[in-house]
């Protein structure tokens, strides 16, 4: 998703600029741009593509000035071309843009009447036209741009630089973040403060409707009725080093061989060493008087939300549903106040999971948030933050994030049961050890998978892959299924085992792979059952089990990629790393983006 920054200092802009566009690079883009102002003038390089791009532009022509802004594009409106991405502006005014304007086709036609000249396609460049157009007719920077944010609708993050201005940065935030960052002589603005890290750990962050006049000597801040409000500086945990991929070939790569320890460190964080008891942060509500929950997320988040279901309703019995974000809201669900509404993220920013979140809250409900990223808006709108401890995740597509997620949702589904009194202390002492164990033995996949990458090079032919799992394993069936999809472009579903016979069977025949999530315990012989029913049909069957399930489906297993054994309760999250390793080295074979798959974003704070 689109990220964007600001600088204001004493030296050339746009090497930092340049820097922290770098590390917005993780959020997915498809082509970026700078502007600064050169004696007062505004000017801007964009390219199409990759920063690479951006960088060769500059060097070929470079942009000196001390003030500027800098944007990568993850298109929404117009094509992905060098001609539409940000900045976008006049001679007068030039913005960067992260959102949606979505009255931009009212405010085009009402301001091409006034004499607007457009040059993109894009809703951003609306914005840039009428803070122009007020500044045409004689308003000062100020007074433009705040005149000009109260009509827009939809969500944005913006920053904006004005010609003869060289000592200011107008930015703004709704629906979409935005952090200050303050230097010693310079001043900083971003998406996220990752982007900011290496100029200042000093930030600030905007609340919706919030808009800020940065100048080299600081910042001031105004709510949506303009009124002046103080935005708290906090120091930000996070570091400026720089984010490498170590020995690995992706940042994916890297990322699946930090399970172990990712998982290790958000369970520590849970979990009592000496009780063995899952501990929760003080929550401004009575665990025990919930009635019910709703978990709405978006993407493998939701996947992780849908174990999480499963397991708040079989161990804690607390009536849950789940729903994605993208639907949740606009289904108006009816909500009895004093609920549980459960937003799961790893930015904390998505678009659709915080509108959720807001819906929730409006209908009354106790808000907590599964994020990785503590300052994050949905951290700070929530009333519980249960954090991921997974640290930054860059791969587009989720890994480590998810795993920590479910970890997260394992330990709360077992403080809430203890509050409810549905597990007595023996078997909450063995879930919890269960729980524990998951370190060791996810290392131990990672350190045997070289037979996930055998199986790799057989569905790197596959046109269609099939995955099935049941009870708490079936969202790990749509999770290994949207894994190969988003980064070997391979067609993937993910099914309940037992729907199977209800439509997706007429699929099967032998150039059809099906790879069923079948972990010994309850529901095992029911999956045997319907994995038969594939076999019989010439289904290509590909068992992920333990020794034990392994060895009951010998007989109708054309491959078998066996891995620990573990109790039942914790098979969703040790089978979530196989299931992301094969997509890993599929996608490795057939030469994708891995890191950057066409189309996706990490962040995505758009609707
Ligand atoms: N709507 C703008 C910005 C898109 C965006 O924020 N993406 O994450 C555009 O299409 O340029």
């Amino acid at each position: 998703m689109c990220g964007i920054v600001g600088v204001i200092g004493s030296g050339a802009a746009a090497p930092l600029l340049l820097e922290a566009l770098q590390r917005l690079a993780y959020r997915g883009y498809d082509s970026a741009g700078i502007a600064t102002l050169v004696e007062g003038v505004i000017q801007r390089r964009r390219a199409e593509g990759k920063l690479a791009n951006l960088a060769a532009a500059l060097a070929a022509s470079p942009l000196p000035g001390s003030v500027g802004i800098g944007h990568t594009r993850w298109a929404t409106h117009g094509a992905p071309t060098e001609a539409n991405a940000h900045p976008h502006g006049t001679e007068r005014v030039v913005l960067v843009h992260n959102g949606i304007i979505e009255n931009h086709a009212e405010l085009r036609a009402e301001l091409e009447a006034e004499g607007q000249v457009f040059e993109t396609e894009t809703d951003t460049e609306t914005v840039a036209q009428l803070v122009d157009l007020h500044l045409r007719q004689g308003m000062t920077p100020i007074a433009a741009a705040s005149a000009s944010l109260r009509r827009l609708q939809g969500a944005y993050a913006l920053a904006m630089i004005f010609a003869g201005h060289p000592d200011l940065i107008i930015a703004a935030q709704h629906g979409a973040p935005l952090a200050v960052g303050f230097g010693t002589a310079e001043m900083y603005v971003g998406s996220d403060a990752l982007a900011l890290a290496p100029f200042t750990r000093r930030i600030a962050y905007l609340r919706d409707g919030d808009w800020t006049v940065v100048t080299r000597e600081g910042a001031l801040f105004f709510d949506a009725a303009g009124e002046a409000v103080v935005r708290e500086v906090k120091l930000t945990a996070l570091s400026g080093a720089a984010i490498g991929k170590g020995e690995f070939r992706h940042f994916m790569e890297k990322e699946l061989h930090e399970h172990p320890a990712v998982i290790g460190d958000t369970l520590h964080q849970m979990i009592d060493p000496g009780t063995r008891q899952a501990v929760l942060p003080k929550l401004p509500f009575d665990l025990a008087a919930l009635p019910r929950a709703v978990v709405s997320a978006c993407g493998s988040a939701f996947y992780a939300g849908l174990v999480g279901r499963y397991w708040l309703e079989s161990i804690a019995r607390l009536p849950t549903e789940a729903d994605v974000a993208s639907e949740f809201r606009y289904r108006a669900p009816p909500l009895a106040p004093g609920g549980l509404g459960l937003l799961v993220s790893q930015s904390g920013e998505t678009a659709d999971t915080l509108a959720a979140l807001r819906y929730m809250k409006a209908a009354q409900q106790h808000i907590a948030a599964v994020v990785n990223v503590p300052e994050s808006s949905m951290a700070r709108d929530a009333d519980a933050v249960f954090e991921t401890v997974a640290g930054p995740e860059i791969g587009v597509a989720s890994t480590k994030a998810f795993t920590a997620q479910l970890c997260v949702l394992a330990c709360f589904t077992l403080a809430l049961a203890r509050a409810r009194g549905t597990l007595d202390r023996q078997q909450e002492q063995a879930l919890t050890t269960a729980l524990l164990e998951v370190p060791g033995r996810a290392a131990e996949i990672l350190d045997t998978h070289e037979s996930i990458q055998r199986l790799a090079a057989r569905i790197a032919e596959a046109r269609d892959v099939l995955y099935l799992g049941r009870g708490a394993c079936y969202p790990i069936a749509l999770e290994g299924a949207l894994k190969l999809k988003e980064i070997s472009y391979i067609h993937a579903e993910g099914y309940a085992a037992g729907e199977m016979k209800h439509g997706p069977i007429a699929l099967i025949d032998k150039s059809v792979p099906v790879i069923a999530i079948a972990p010994s315990g309850p529901l095992f012989e029911k999956t045997a059952s319907n994995l038969q029913e594939a076999a019989a049909r010439g289904g290509q069957i590909i068992v992920l089990s333990d020794s034990v399930g392994a060895a009951k489906l010998k007989g109708i297993a054309s491959e078998t990629i066996v891995l620990p054994g573990v109790d039942p309760f914790v098979a969703p999250i040790l089978y979530a790393i196989p299931v992301q390793l094969l997509a890993y080295h599929v996608a490795v074979l057939k030469g994708t983006d891995v890191d950057q798959p066409r189309n996706l974003a990490k962040s995505v704070t758009v609707e």
